[in-house]
């Protein structure tokens, strides 16, 4: 939490994504909540993972549990990138230990056409859980997020978790006008719900191209990016910071800034020194300590996020996280001793 803001859009999490001075580092961490958390085990015993997203009180008990265990600055709404579809009528079922699979996956022209839209009247559980987590998290901001429309179409088309994505590049390259027609209606539904969350009280929004390291730069900036950029366009003159982040961007950074971000999301295969200078001057960047650190001795942690601390001064402005999403395994205390070891290395 910040001390000092006292409204959301004067947070430091806001301030650093828009290069603004902060009071310290800003630091949440992508899966806060989740299976790290004993609290959060409890609390989803019992309830399906798709069930849970759409139930306002559950889904605001658990964004905020990792807000008042690890201190940290900014809530992340506890939903998945899938339930846009869900919600829009598509079959889908979060597997545990697996993730999301999808019963009738697309794989024809056909199967595209038929995708249901999502309408922004089905999106009331949504609003309602946003309001109650933002009455109840004062000055700390929420961020909205969604899937971004290459790896929303990953699952549909693969049918669940992949490794390389070989079916989605095929339709990609053997039906090109399809795969258009698909990755615009992911992102009129993304859109849909960004605007949501931002309209019920959210103060910034993730959009997760998790997957799109997976692509060359040619083909991400010609087929995938204008359709990343809609998204963003769809939140239209709502005037909140756009976080962009994807696994394995390396060679991408350059271009996820132009999909329309104020922050790049880099994982840890690149330092954040070199990351600034592939993004470019006028963007904030956040990351980037390995999740797998978190499982290593203490004194590497503090090493590791000092280092971090240390190359992120290269950035315009630092939202620090890991970078990806917290495995399972780890020790929820190590979490809360990162976020208050960044405070302190970096307060102003
Ligand atoms: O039963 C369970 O506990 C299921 C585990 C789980 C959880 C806690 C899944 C299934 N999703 C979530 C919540 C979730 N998903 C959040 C919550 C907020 C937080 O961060 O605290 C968020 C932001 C997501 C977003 C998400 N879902 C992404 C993008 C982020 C990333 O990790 O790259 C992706 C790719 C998904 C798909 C998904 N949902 C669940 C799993 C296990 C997966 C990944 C499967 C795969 O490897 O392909």
């Amino acid at each position: 939490m910040s001390p000092a803001a006292a409204s959301p859009a004067d947070s430091d999490l806001v301030r650093a994504a828009r290069g603004l001075p902060v009071t310290r580092t800003p630091v949440w961490f992508m899966r806060q909540a989740g299976r790290s958390l004993p609290e959060y085990r409890a609390l989803r015993a019992g309830t399906a993972m798709l069930a849970a997203c759409q139930d306002p009180d559950l889904v605001t008990e658990i964004t905020l549990q990792p807000v008042r265990r690890h201190q940290v600055d900014a809530a992340i709404l506890f939903s998945d990138i899938v339930l846009p579809l869900v919600v829009a009528g598509v079959d889908i079922e979060i597997k545990p230990g697996i993730g999301p699979v999808v019963a009738n996956p697309v794989r024809t022209v056909a199967d595209v056409d038929a995708l249901p839209d999502l309408d922004a009247g089905q999106l009331a559980f949504l609003e309602t859980a946003v309001r109650a987590l933002v009455a109840e998290l004062g000055p700390t901001p929420l961020i909205g997020f969604a899937g971004a429309p290459f790896t929303l179409a990953t699952y549909l088309i693969e049918g669940g978790p992949s490794k390389e994505h070989a079916r989605t590049k095929a339709f990609m390259y053997a039906e090109p006008e399809a795969w258009g027609r698909l990755l615009e209606r992911l992102s009129l539904s993304a859109a849909t719900f960004l605007r949501a969350q931002v309209d019920a009280g959210a103060s910034a929004v993730q959009l997760f191209d998790s997957w799109a390291g997976v692509l060359s730069a040619a083909d991400y900036a010609e087929r995938v990016l204008p359709h990343s950029r809609a998204v963003f366009d769809g939140l239209g003159e709502r005037d909140v910071p756009r976080i962009h982040f994807g696994v394995g961007t390396g060679e991408l950074l350059p271009l996820i800034g132009d999909a329309g971000a104020d922050v790049v999301g880099v994982d840890w295969r690149v330092p954040l020194d070199e990351a600034a200078r592939r993004v470019g001057p006028g963007r904030s960047l956040q990351g980037n300590l390995d999740p797998a650190v978190l499982l290593a001795d203490r004194d590497t942690v503090e090493r590791e996020v000092r280092r971090v601390v240390q190359q992120a001064q290269a950035a315009r402005g630092h939202i620090f996280n890991l970078g990806h999403g917290v495995l399972p395994d780890t020790d929820p205390d190590v979490l809360t001793r990162v976020a208050a070891l960044v405070h302190e290395l970096t307060a102003r």
